[in-house]
C-alpha cells in the first residue's frame, strides 16, 4: 500500500505529575525524530499528542494535595506541556482530553457505538465502601500484596514487587484514601464485546503485521492467545465524560475509552482551526493513503493493538495503525521509575538544575532506548556519554574544523582541490553510514540510527587526524584548503544527519555555519558550503560536564530513596496487627525453656556478617557467649553494655560464623521488622529464672 502522509500519535501522559526521562525515552523523543525525520524528507506529517485528563490518578492527587481535580489537571497540562516544547517535542498540536470539543467527540463516539448495539451490559460486584458511598476503581484501592506481602500494594499493581494485580487478589483491601475496609457492591456496565473481534484481530495482526516489533507482536499474540473477555468501557466515577445514556447518573466513560479517541479530537481541533494548512480531520483518520503510527511504552500495547482497533472497528470508517513501535521500560539507577514513589528525573527540574542541555538527555536517553528490552538510565553513564561521545568525539570535530578554518582561511570556506583517493573514500563512507542511517530510522531503530550519525562525526574526527591540515599548512596550503573544505561539508553534513536527533544543537550548528535552509535531500553531498562562504561565529558545540553536576543528582536520589524507605517503614507499622494467639500450650511445655536474667559484658559486631552480634553474658554463675541476628537494630552495639536482657538458657548450643552460641537472646519483633531486646523492669540478680 502507496501511503501519501502520516499521523503520527504519542500517547498522551496523565495530567497527574511531570513528566520524566522515562516518558521521554519511551514515547516522545522517539516520536519526534521520527516526526522530523518525515518532514526532513519532505513528507506529509501530522504529529499529535496532548494530556490524558481522566482517569483515576488524577483524582487521587487532588484528594491529596487538597485542590479540585481541575485545578490539579490544569497545573500539570501546562507544566507538561512546557517540557516537551522545552525538550523540543515538535507537536503539531499538543491538547488535552478536558476540553469540550473532545468531552463532544467522544461522547458521540460511544453514542454510535451504543446506538449500533455494538455494546453489551453487565452487572458485576465491585468494591464499595459503604462510608463514603463509593464505588472504588482499581487505583484506589490498597491492600497486602498476595506476592510479597508488603502492604500498601494498589488494586492494579503492587509496586513493591512489580506484580500486576486485580483488586481480588488484595489481602484486607481498604480504600487508598480514607483507609475504610470495603464490601462489595452490583453495578451496571457497558462492556466492549472483544471476544466478537477476536478472529478479524488474530487475522489483523498476527498475519498481516508480522513485522511488528517482536515485542508487540508477541504481547498481541500472548493476549489473542489467552481469548479476548468482554471489557467495560465505562466506570463509577464522578470525573470523566458522563455515559450519555439515560439512567446512567454517576458513570463515565472508561479512561481507556476516551483517551485514544483523543488522539483524534485533537486533530479534528488542529484542522478546524487551520483548515488551509491541515485539511479536514477526516483526511487524516478516514483517507486510506494515510498511514497511522502509534508511539507508545509497553504498558499500553493492549489498548492500541486490541482495544482501540477494535472500538474503530465497531465504529467503522477509520484507518487503523499501520505500526505500534512500542519501547519497554526506562529504569533509573537500577530502580523502576515511579511517579508515586518520586524515584524519577521530572524534565522540569532537569532543566532548571542542568539548564540548555536538552540535547544531552536526548542523545543519552536515545543512545540507551529501551527498544527491545528495559534498559536503564545511570547519571555516570549520562556524563561519559557527554563527555566522551558529544564533547570528544561530534564537538571536538566541529571546532577544529571551524577553528582551523578561522586560523588559516579568515572563516572563509576554502576552495576545493581535486579528490585523492583518501577523499574519495572518505566520502563513500560517509554516505554508505547515511544510507544505514537512513535505513534505520525508517525501521524505528532510532538507538542504532543515531549511532550511525554518531559514527559519520567518527569519520570527520579521523580524516581531520589523518590529513592533520595543521602540518600541512606549513607546506602545502593548495591541499590545507582542500582538507578543510572537505571537513566543513562533513560539517554540514553533520548538521543534517543529528537534525532529528539534536535539534537544538543542529540549530547552533548552523547558526556556526552561517548554513542555508536545507533538508534530507542534501544529506550526502560535498557542495553544502560555497568556496568564500562567511562562517558564522564559533562556540563550542557541546561542554564536558563536571563530577559535581552528577554528584548532586546523585545525591537527590539517594535523598529520595531514604526518604522512601521512611515512607514505607510508616505504611508497614501502620498496617501491622499482632499475630493471632498460638494454639494453648500446658505448664509442662513452656517450663521445658529455661529463661534467666543475664548482664550484657560486652557486645560487638561479628566480623563479615551484617546481621550478627555477639554477647558476653553474666549468666549469675560465670560468663557465656550469644550470637544475635539483631546487628540491624543496634548500630551501637557498645551502648547495651551494663544493660539486663532475657536469654533461654537451655537452648542447643549452636555454631554461626565459626563462633559457638551459648542460649539464645529473647526479642520482640516490631511493626517495622526491627528486633527490640526485652528488658526487665527493675535489677535482678544474674542467673535468676523467669517463669
Ligand atoms: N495516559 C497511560 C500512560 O500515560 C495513558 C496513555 C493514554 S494514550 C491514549 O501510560
Ligand atoms: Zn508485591
Amino acid at each position: 500500500m502507496a501511503f501519501k502522509r502520516t499521523l503520527i500519535t504519542s500517547a498522551l501522559p496523565y495530567a497527574n505529575g511531570p513528566v520524566h526521562l522515562g516518558h521521554l525515552a519511551g514515547v516522545y523523543i522517539p516520536a519526534d525524530i521520527y516526526a522530523r525525520y518525515l518532514r526532513m524528507k519532505g513528507e506529509e506529517v501530522l504529529f499529535v499528542g496532548g494530556s490524558d485528563e481522566h482517569g483515576v490518578p488524577v483524582t487521587i492527587r487532588a484528594r491529596k494535595e487538597g485542590i479540585t481535580v481541575q485545578e490539579v489537571v490544569d497545573r500539570y497540562h501546562n507544566l507538561i506541556k512546557k517540557s516537551f516544547e522545552d525538550f523540543g517535542i515538535s507537536f503539531d498540536v499538543y491538547s488535552r482530553t478536558s476540553g469540550p470539543i473532545h468531552h463532544k467527540f467522544a461522547s458521540d463516539f460511544f453514542r454510535k457505538l451504543y446506538d449500533d448495539g455494538k455494546f453489551i451490559q453487565q452487572t458485576s460486584e465491585q468494591y464499595y465502601d459503604p462510608e463514603t458511598k463509593e464505588f472504588l476503581t482499581d487505583r484506589n484501592i490498597k491492600g497486602e500484596c498476595p506476592h510479597c506481602h508488603s502492604q500498601g500494594a494498589y488494586g492494579d499493581q503492587c509496586e513493591k514487587c512489580g506484580a500486576t494485580l486485580s483488586p481480588d487478589e488484595l489481602i484486607n483491601p481498604y480504600n487508598a484514601v480514607t483507609g475504610n475496609p470495603l464490601t462489595k457492591k452490583e453495578t451496571t456496565h457497558w462492556y466492549l464485546p472483544l471476544d466478537q473481534y477476536q478472529d478479524w484481530l488474530s487475522q489483523w495482526i498476527l498475519e498481516e503485521h508480522k513485522e511488528w516489533r517482536p515485542n508487540v507482536y508477541g504481547q498481541c499474540k500472548s493476549w489473542l492467545d489467552g481469548g479476548l473477555k468482554p471489557r467495560a468501557v465505562t466506570r463509577d466515577l464522578n470525573w470523566g465524560i458522563p455515559v450519555p445514556v439515560e439512567g446512567a447518573e454517576g458513570k463515565v466513560l472508561y479512561v481507556w475509552f476516551d483517551a485514544p479517541i483523543g488522539y483524534i479530537s485533537n486533530t479534528k481541533e488542529l484542522c478546524d482551526a487551520e483548515p488551509a494548512k491541515y485539511g479536514p480531520w477526516e483526511k487524516w483518520w478516514k483517507d486510506p493513503e494515510t498511514r497511522l503510527i502509534h508511539f507508545i511504552g509497553k504498558d499500553n500495547i493492549v489498548f492500541h493493538c486490541i482495544v482501540f482497533p477494535a472500538m474503530l472497528k465497531a465504529h467503522g470508517g477509520y484507518i487503523l495503525p499501520d505500526n505500534v513501535p512500542s519501547n519497554e521500560f526506562l529504569n533509573l539507577e537500577g530502580d523502576k521509575i515511579s511517579t508515586s514513589r518520586n524515584w524519577a528525573v521530572w524534565l522540569n527540574e532537569y532543566l532548571e538544575q542542568i539548564p540548555d542541555k536538552q540535547d544531552v538527555l536526548r542523545y543519552v536517553l536515545t543512545a540507551n532506548a529501551p527498544e527491545t528490552k528495559d534498559n536503564d538510565f545511570t547519571w555516570a553513564d549520562y556524563q561519559a556519554r557527554n563527555n566522551n561521545e558529544l564533547v570528544a568525539i561530534y564537538g571536538n570535530f566541529i571546532n577544529r574544523a571551524l577553528v582551523l578554518t578561522n586560523k588559516y582561511f579568515a572563516g572563509k570556506v576554502p576552495a576545493k582541490g581535486d579528490y585523492t583517493d583518501y577523499d574519495q573514500e572518505t566520502m563513500a563512507e560517509l554516505n554508505r553510514t547515511k544510507d544505514e542511517m537512513l535505513r534505520l530510522l525508517e525501521d524505528f531503530k532510532f538507538r542504532d540510527a543515531q549511532k550511525e550519525a554518531m559514527n559519520m562525526a567518527r569519520i570527520g574526527n579521523k580524516y581531520l587526524a589523518d590529513m592533520e591540515p595543521w602540518k600541512l599548512a606549513k607546506t602545502d596550503m593548495a591541499r590545507t584548503a582542500a582538507v578543510l573544505n572537505m571537513a566543513l561539508q562533513i560539517a554540514a553534513n553533520l548538521e543534517i544527519a543529528f537534525r532529528p536527533f539534536l535539534p537544538f544543537s543542529s540549530e547552533k550548528l548552523r547558526g556556526m555555519l552561517n548554513l542555508p535552509e536545507t533538508n534530507l535531500a542534501h544529506l550526502g553531498s560535498f557542495n553544502l558550503l560555497e568556496e568564500g562562504h562567511q562562517l558564522g561565529e564559533v562556540t563550542l558545540l557541546f561542554e564536558k560536564i563536571e563530577d559535581s553536576v552528577i554528584q548532586a543528582q546523585l545525591d537527590r536520589l539517594a535523598r529520595i530513596k531514604a526518604e522512601n524507605e521512611a515512607a514505607a517503614k510508616e505504611e508497614e507499622r501502620k498496617n501491622w496487627h499482632p499475630a493471632e494467639i498460638k494454639a494453648p500450650t500446658t505448664i509442662d511445655d513452656f517450663d521445658k525453656a529455661d529463661i534467666r536474667v543475664g548482664t550484657v559484658l560486652e557486645c560487638a559486631p561479628v566480623k563479615k556478617s551484617d546481621r550478627l552480634l555477639q554477647f558476653k553474658i553474666d549468666d549469675g554463675m560465670g560468663t557465656r557467649t550469644i550470637l544475635s541476628g539483631i546487628a540491624q537494630s543496634y548500630p551501637e552495639p557498645a551502648a547495651l553494655v551494663g544493660k539486663q536482657v532475657l536469654f533461654i538458657a537451655n537452648f542447643p548450643t549452636r555454631k554461626m560464623m565459626g563462633i559457638e552460641s551459648q542460649g539464645m537472646l529473647l526479642s520482640a519483633q516490631d511493626a517495622d521488622g526491627k528486633l527490640v531486646l526485652t528488658a526487665i523492669s527493675a535489677p535482678v540478680a544474674n542467673g535468676a529464672q523467669v517463669g
